[in-house]
């Protein structure tokens, strides 16, 4: 799938980020837990530089329990991985927690009295809603949809942790064609910018590959021959039709997206460790 998705705020935001890692202390790094490669923002590298860095992979409650285990061990050695989630009022004391740890680590001799961190990633993985969690109310506005956050924003979690929300960023092309279809399942690109049949078509031959009772127990559908009478099969099971009785493929299509989005069709983790 050809996906033109790089927005012109982009360039932006990556200058906006460039000028403000500087200033703070510690860049905390927001990935989607489903896929902690495809999330793993391309430019932090280029852009952190040296600075102390804490990883969160976020929606973990959205991602196979035992795949983020394995993520875990595999990404130990790019430094302090916490798995997350923003929707539930938990472990929050550790993020702040793990962020002073690691400035801590870096300058051992400094007092610290207050921290401030960039929080980035890529769109849509969650960087408002963590700031939210942590903040303990609505301070930012966080949507299902990428490009919410439009400005870098400062935001007082309290007296000793000051962070920073940022817009999403991604890279500016795709070296490997699939990681766009990762990116899109998991709702990091604009829909108008991709074709949700073929996204639909390629998540239903992922789960049939990797979680072969995922359709079946959402749906009531067993995996036809192929992807396209699956989807078929589910438009109809689920009464999404056109005059004469069709299949609205398009619009089955939509609905699987945004189902496997947020979770119905189970725990799902789109890219396994090696
Ligand atoms: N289930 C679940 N949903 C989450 C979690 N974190 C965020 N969300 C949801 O994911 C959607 C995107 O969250 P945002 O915080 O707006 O994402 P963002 O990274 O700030 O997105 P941009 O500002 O567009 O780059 C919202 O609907 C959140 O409620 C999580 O840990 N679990
Ligand atoms: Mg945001």
């Amino acid at each position: 799938m050809d996906i033109q998705w790089f927005p012109g705020h982009m360039a932006k935001t990556r200058r906006e980020l460039e000028t403000t890692v500087p200033k703070v202390d510690v860049v905390l790094e927001i990935r989607d837990a489903r896929a902690p490669i495809a999330s793993t923002n391309p430019i932090i590298g280029d852009i952190c530089q040296n600075k102390p860095r804490v990883i969160v992979l976020n929606k973990a409650d959205l991602a196979d329990s035992q795949r983020t285990t394995e993520w875990l061990k595999q990404l130990k050695s790019e430094g302090v991985i916490i798995p997350f989630s923003a929707t539930q009022a938990n472990r929050k004391g550790a993020l702040a927690a793990a962020c002073l740890a690691a400035v801590q680590a870096r300058y051992p001799s400094r007092t610290l009295r207050s921290i401030s961190a960039l929080v980035v990633g890529i769109p849509n993985c969650g960087k408002s809603a963590v700031i939210n969690q942590l903040r303990g109310r609505t301070v930012v506005r966080a949507a299902n949809r990428p490009g919410v956050t439009r400005g870098l924003t400062w935001i007082k979690v309290d007296d000793t942790f000051r962070v920073a929300d940022t817009p999403g960023v991604l890279w500016p092309k795709f070296d490997n064609p699939e990681t766009g279809l990762v990116l899109a399942s998991i709702g990091a690109i604009k829909d108008d910018r991709l074709d949700s049949e073929t996204l639909a078509l390629w998540i239903i031959r992922f789960l049939s590959e990797k979680y072969p009772t995922a359709l079946e127990t959402r749906y009531k559908v067993k995996p036809l021959e192929s992807a396209e009478l699956t989807l078929e099969a589910i438009a109809k099971k689920r009464g999404v039709i056109v005059g004469g009785g069709k299949a609205d493929i398009e619009q089955i299509a939509s609905i699987l997206i945004a189902e496997f989005r947020v979770g119905k069709l189970g725990r799902v983790s789109v890219e396994a460790a090696a």
